[in-house]
């Protein structure tokens, strides 16, 4: 007898979500104006944000975003590593580049470091890109790199030599369109 009533309560609240449902159309088609809303207005965010990587202003501001973590994991800055930077092609593309790192410690090469790169796009929604660099020769670490998108990327090269802390080191670098 109790089962029964709980069923007819049942049947009774679907009946009336049915008729809810038929009254939330016109909610679902404002919901949907307002998707269409958010797309136009992250695409007019996104052209703005492109006019303004030209300027060399907006490519300082990737400075202070936080240093995307590497597969090598978190380094502090270190003034005495400096690294030069070669990549082929040059300017990269948004295909792929191989970067040449020549990693030196108080002016020495530094040899049989783990070496990785970590970049992404501040400002962006989209995945950044990560790579372990092998050692070529004393001192200089190569990697390929694939872009997903040309512009201004924010990168880190993290430097994990035997025995020493690890080390952070930026790398700015802008990519051009595919050449497809
Ligand atoms: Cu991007």
């Amino acid at each position: 007898m109790r089962r029964q009533q709980g069923m007819t309560m049942a049947r009774a609240s679907s009946a009336r979500t049915g008729t809810q449902h038929g009254g939330a159309s016109p909610l679902l088609l404002i919901g949907g104006i307002a998707v269409v809303a958010f797309v136009v207005a992250l695409l007019v965010v996104r052209s703005g944000s492109d006019d303004s990587s030209n300027v060399s202003t907006g490519a300082s501001v990737n400075t202070v975003a936080p240093a995307p973590a590497g597969p090598c994991g978190e380094g502090a800055p270190d003034t005495s590593y400096t690294m030069t930077t070669e990549s082929d092609p040059s300017p990269p593309r948004s295909e792929g580049a191989t970067f040449h790192l020549t990693v030196r410690h108080n002016g020495k090469p530094v040899t049989g470091a783990k070496v990785c790169v970590a970049a992404n796009m501040p400002g962006m929604l989209h995945a950044g890109i990560s790579s372990v660099a092998t050692e070529a020769s004393a001192g200089r670490y190569d990697t390929d790199l694939k872009f997903s998108m040309d512009g201004s990327w924010a990168g880190t090269v993290t430097v994990a030599e035997p025995g020493r802390p690890v080390v952070s080191i930026p790398l700015k670098v802008e990519v051009a369109p595919s050449a497809g």
